[in-house]
């Protein structure tokens, strides 16, 4: 797979070298091509374009909640998520799994804000994207400018969705990563794992 995952944990998933937090005897981790911080921000005059990022699992996982950076919007600005098979052409964004829904923005600016699925989106994987839709015309704050990491490697995971159409974004310039991100749960037990494999995982670049 491309890219890597940012360790976030304490046990073992699969091979994506990412570590997770113990949940209820199963692994919940937070999924991310980002390092949390952006280094640009990314909104459309018009409505109803956006961003999503392709996520990869090797288990079959329960999405419990997004989460978007939002570099800059004012207080009860909408935010709209999808999450989107990758069964369109070449893999691109398909079937909707879940959504639209829209909620107000009530965060802190320059840092994530969450949406809790309950009850969960259960995904069979390999591949599902988490999308970020603009749901009002204009400019920021009225309309939230969601963050875009260009510092951390460029993944090759964002893709744009612009008049009705989606586009993967091949290069790192002007986007970088888009900041969105996915807390799953694991549906295979915990495993113990020991400190020699930590570090090995650790090391997955
Ligand atoms: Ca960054």
């Amino acid at each position: 797979m491309k890219g890597s995952l940012l360790i976030l944990g304490a046990c073992f998933f699969g091979s994506l070298g990412v570590l997770l937090v113990p949940h209820e005897g199963l692994c919940q981790s937070e999924l991310s091509y980002d390092d949390g911080t952006a280094e640009v921000g990314i909104g459309w005059e018009e409505a109803n374009n956006g961003v999503a990022v392709r996520f990869s699992v090797e288990e079959p996982v329960e999405l419990v909640e997004i989460r978007f950076f939002i570099a800059i919007a004012e207080p009860g600005a909408p935010l709209r998520a999808l999450v989107l098979d990758a069964n369109g052409p070449a893999g691109a964004p398909g079937d909707t799994l879940f959504g639209p829904v829209e909620f107000g923005w009530n965060g802190s600016l320059l840092s994530f804000t969450g949406y809790s699925l309950a009850p969960p989106v259960e995904l069979s994987g390999p591949d599902f994207y988490v999308a970020y839709i603009q749901a009002v015309p204009g400019v920021p704050p009225h309309s939230p400018t969601l963050g875009l990491d260009g510092s951390n490697p460029f993944h090759g995971r964002t893709w744009e969705l612009f008049h009705g159409d989606w586009f993967p974004i091949e290069q790192d310039e002007p986007y970088g990563n888009a900041m969105i991100r996915a807390v799953v749960i694991d549906q295979t037990p915990t495993e113990s794992v020991s400190w020699g494999r930590l570090k090995r995982v650790q090391r997955v670049p």
